[in-house]
């Protein structure tokens, strides 16, 4: 708030001198003209702003991307900012690495403060040049989702656009992320979502700076990705989804080309593989390793909790051992999620076994192992993390020294219906509206939770009722960005008036960009 306050004294400030300029000198002659000072308009809004009232940056014609030579990472980043620009500019934007020059934007590993640490920048715009500075290549690429989104919005058009003038307001920002994890997890297995769709959601979880994409791959419904070790399981379990549609799954190339396409926007991707329970598709292709009190056979219902494996079988761990080693394989990112929610037909000491005995397998193939809240009936790992939903039951974890995950269903489930009139979504946990999502302190949630328990906090989207990208987009427009928010600004810098006006002068971006938005009346579009 502190942030806030000070930066719209600062605006004033300018305002009230450019106007007692014009009347104290000259009276009676035309008025000089007034700085452009144009609302802030950041989502997430950053840790630091000081508009420092100079004249704007221009961009031009011949404004060039420069970067130091010698850093291919770098200079993809600079040619992603310089594609994005070229469309809507028709400018050519060359990416250069020879010494800056007037209206150049200019990305630099060096000059960051430390205290931005791998994910922070800070910017400098001033009527001559903009300047990123960073510590990682993570921190340059939030920080040109900062750039883009202080360009006019039709920076976003894929087509070009009539404006002549590109200007961003003269200003320093030095920002970095409140939490490591600012994640989004989406259900591919009670609806399939192409690989196309999965990138898509990707762009949009990279406009405001998240940096994890947990994918739910296998549920009752579908097994949705391809296993050399166990080829029946795609064969026989893929075939249908929700409502009884044709289902589908991802090759390994499909799945590489998703963890690629994240990479490059610096998202993480976490494989879930849900088990005991939620494994009716996996026990289509192995039948001999189910508890489940109804036979197996492709489903296309809602129901959960019912299906298991038979966690007393010896084959069910040569077969978890194959999953996961399979998985683990061609995952380059630390994380392997066992689901582990919801199950009704097993013992709790059986549960508790599975979880310990599955935690070892994870941990030998070199993963740390994440769970919904319920393993933390087991004795965890200090590295494995329990993701919270519905409970305080989480908290269990915290005295092995495992952290937590924060997706409290009433908060932040993106498949919750915003009003009892929404057509998509479920409500078994609440109406969730934008300032439901919004306006809460992950470090006030639950009792004896700090924010050093916390490693950050993740919107799930389930997609029972979700059946392709334009329904995930209006669930996940505007509850994402203001989960982003939540997991990036510090506390002291969120409001939700703030972020309600800042929001919505996104809906012309998401326009252009094609994203579908729920026109929540908390908003002022
Ligand atoms: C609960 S959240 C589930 C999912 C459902 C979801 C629907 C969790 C760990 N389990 O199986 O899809 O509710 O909102």
């Amino acid at each position: 708030m502190q942030g806030m306050e000070s930066l719209h004294q600062r605006l004033r400030l300018v305002v009230l001198v450019a106007t007692l300029g014009g009347a104290a000198c000259r009276p009676s002659a035309v008025p000089p003209p007034q700085p452009v000072v144009l609302a802030p308009r950041l989502v997430p809004e950053p840790a630091s702003t000081t508009i420092t009232g100079g004249a704007p940056f221009d961009l031009a014609r011949t404004s060039n991307i420069v970067v130091d030579p010698g850093n291919a990472e770098v200079a993809a980043i600079a040619e992603m900012l310089a594609a994005q620009i070229r469309r809507p500019t028709q400018f050519p934007i060359l990416v250069s690495t020879t010494a800056t020059s007037p209206g150049a934007i200019v990305l630099r590993l060096s000059g960051a403060p430390a205290s931005v640490g791998d994910e922070g920048y800070a910017l400098t715009v001033t009527a001559d040049s903009v300047r990123l500075v960073a510590n990682r290549p993570a921190g340059l690429f939030h920080g040109i989702q900062t750039i883009r989104q202080l360009l006019p919005q039709d920076i976003e058009s894929e087509m070009g656009s009539e404006r002549s003038t590109w200007q961003i307001p003269a200003q320093n920002i030095v920002d970095y992320p409140r939490f490591v994890w600012r994640g989004a997890m989406l259900d591919v297995a009670r609806h399939f979502f192409t690989v196309r769709e999965v990138q898509q959601y990707i762009d949009l979880l990279a406009l405001y700076k998240m940096n994890v994409l947990h994918l739910h791959l296998s549920d009752d419904q579908g097994w949705r990705i391809a296993l050399n070790s166990r080829p029946q399981l795609t064969a026989l379990g893929s075939v249908t989804q929700v409502g009884g549609g044709q289902g589908g799954f991802y090759t390994q190339q499909d799945y590489q080309n998703i963890i690629r396409y994240a990479a490059a926007r610096y998202i993480l991707v976490v494989p879930e593989i849900d088990m005991p329970s939620h494994i009716n598709a996996g026990l289509i292709a192995y039948p001999d390793l189910g508890c489940s009190a109804r036979p197996t056979g492709p489903y296309s219902g809602t129901d959960v909790g019912w299906s298991s494996l038979c966690v007393d079988k010896e084959a069910t761990y040569a077969f978890v051992d194959d999953v996961v080693r399979e998985i683990s394989g061609i995952t380059p990112g630390p994380y392997f999620h066992i689901g582990g929610d919801e199950v009704q037909t097993l013992t709790h000491d059986q549960y508790v076994r599975f979880v310990e005995r599955v935690q070892g397998i994870v941990n030998k193939y070199g993963k740390k192992m994440i769970g919904w809240e319920e393993i933390t009936k087991a004795r965890l790992n200090p590295t494995t993390i329990a993701q919270q939903w519905k409970s305080d039951s989480a908290t269990a974890a915290l005295a092995s020294g495992a952290k937590l995950i924060l997706s409290p269903a009433p908060k932040i489930y993106l498949d919750m219906k915003y009003t009892p009139t929404t057509e998509l979504g479920l409500h078994w946990a609440a109406y969730v509206e934008v300032r439901d999502s919004y306006d809460w302190d992950p470090a006030a949630y639950i009792r004896g939770v700090g924010e050093k328990d916390i490693l950050g906090v993740e919107a799930p989207i389930w997609s029972e009722t979700v059946r392709n990208i334009g329904a995930v987009m209006y669930l996940a427009l505007p509850r994402m960005p203001a989960v982003a928010e939540v997991g990036w600004t510090p506390q002291a810098n969120r409001t939700w008036d703030g972020f309600r006006s800042r929001v919505a002068s996104h809906a012309p971006r998401w326009n252009y960009l094609g994203m579908n938005y729920y026109h929540s009346p908390q908003v002022p579009w």
